[in-house]
C-alpha cells in the first residue's frame, strides 16, 4: 500500500465519480464506506462501474470501513452530503496524518468552514464542481456532464498546489488550481439558493422555473435578495440573473440534486445553501423574506 494512497469518504455519486477516475489513471484509492454499507459491497464483490459518453468501464476499488482500516491516510477526499461530512471525517479521525491533506467537495457552504476550523494541523482544500453524475445503482456512476472541478486553499497556510498534482493533469475529470475558492463557492451557491430549493417545492425540472409564471416570479425575487447578500459580502459575481437563467435553459431537463433528494424522502443539502444565505443576510439585516418563505414551504412540505 502506497503512503500517498487516495482515501475517498462517501460512495455517492461523486465519491464513485473520483473513485472510478482515479483508477482510470492507475492510481489505487480505497473507498471508505460506512460499515453497513461496506459489509453489502464486501460480499457481493461489485466491481466499480463508470458510464460515460456511451463507453462502460469498471474498476476494482479496495473498499474499507472506519472499523477495518488498517493505514495512516495522507490524502482524503470527502465526498458525502454536507450534513454528514464532519461526522464522517471524524470516525477515521484517529486514522489521519497530522499533515494531511484533506479535499472537500460538499455542495454549498458552512461545512467546510467547520472542517477546517476542526482540523488546523491538515491541509484542508476545497472544491467547487460543475459536473454532472447520477448513480444508476449501488456502485454504478454515469457521468452525465463533463464540467469543471475548481480546487484550493481554505487557509493562506496550506501546502502547496504541487501535492495535487496527480488531481490536475492527465485526469479523466477537469481539475484546476484557484487562490479563490470561497469567492468560488459563494458563486455556487447563489446558484443553488435560487433554483435547489424552488424545483424541490414544485417538483419541477431546472427548466420549469422559467415559466413566465409563479415560479419565475418567485425565482427573480430569490436572485434580487441573494444579489443584496452578496454585495454586502462585497463578493462580485458575474451577473446573478444570466447566470441563474442560463443554467435552468442549459440543465432544462434536470432533475437538481435538491429535488431528487427530496423526492427519495433524504435530508437536502439546503440547510448549508439557503440556510447559510439567511444566516448571513441575518449577521447583516438584510431582508431575505423570500428566501425564508422558500425554506418555510419546505420544511412544511416534509422537506429538510
Ligand atoms: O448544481 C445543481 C444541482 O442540481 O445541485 C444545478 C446547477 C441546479 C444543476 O442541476
Amino acid at each position: 500500500m502506497k503512503s500517498d494512497n487516495w482515501y475517498i469518504l462517501g460512495a455517492g455519486s461523486m465519491g464513485c465519480l473520483w473513485a472510478a477516475s482515479l483508477c482510470h489513471k492507475g492510481e489505487a484509492p480505497r473507498l471508505i464506506l460506512r460499515d453497513s454499507n461496506y459489509q453489502q459491497l464486501k460480499e457481493s464483490h461489485a466491481p466499480l462501474k463508470l458510464t460515460t459518453a456511451g463507453q462502460s468501464f469498471q474498476y476494482h476499488v479496495d473498499v474499507v470501513s472506519p472499523e477495518t482500516l488498517n493505514a495512516p491516510i495522507n490524502r482524503l477526499i470527502v465526498c458525502t452530503k454536507a450534513q454528514n461530512a464532519l461526522e464522517a471525517i471524524n470516525s477515521i479521525k484517529s486514522h489521519l496524518t497530522e499533515s494531511g491533506q484533506i479535499l472537500l467537495l460538499q455542495n454549498g457552504m458552512g461545512s467546510q468552514q467547520a472542517i477546517n476550523e476542526a482540523f488546523p494541523t491538515q491541509s484542508v482544500w476545497a472544491g467547487s464542481s460543475t459536473d454532472g453524475a447520477y448513480l444508476a445503482a449501488p456502485f454504478e456512476v454515469c457521468h452525465a456532464g463533463q464540467g469543471e472541478t475548481w480546487i484550493g486553499p481554505m487557509t493562506d497556510n496550506s501546502v502547496s498546489v504541487d501535492r495535487f498534482n496527480d488531481l490536475l493533469s492527465n485526469f479523466r475529470l477537469k481539475v484546476s488550481p484557484c487562490d479563490t475558492i470561497e469567492q468560488k463557492l459563494w458563486e455556487k451557491l447563489a446558484i443553488n439558493c435560487c433554483i435547489n430549493g424552488l424545483t424541490a417545492l414544485f417538483n419541477c425540472r431546472n427548466g420549469e422555473l422559467l415559466d413566465n409564471g409563479e415560479k419565475q416570479a418567485w425565482l427573480d425575487l430569490l436572485m434580487a435578495e441573494t444579489c443584496s447578500v452578496l454585495t454586502a459580502l462585497d463578493i462580485h459575481t458575474p451577473s446573478l440573473k444570466e447566470r441563474v437563467y442560463g443554467v435552468c435553459q442549459a440543465t432544462a431537463n434536470n432533475i437538481s440534486s435538491t429535488c431528487q433528494d427530496a423526492r427519495q424522502g433524504r435530508a437536502t443539502e439546503l440547510p448549508f445553501i439557503n440556510g447559510f444565505l439567511i444566516n448571513k443576510a441575518e449577521n447583516l439585516s438584510i431582508p431575505v423574506n423570500s428566501h425564508k418563505q422558500l425554506m418555510d414551504q419546505l420544511r412544511a412540505s416534509g422537506i429538510n
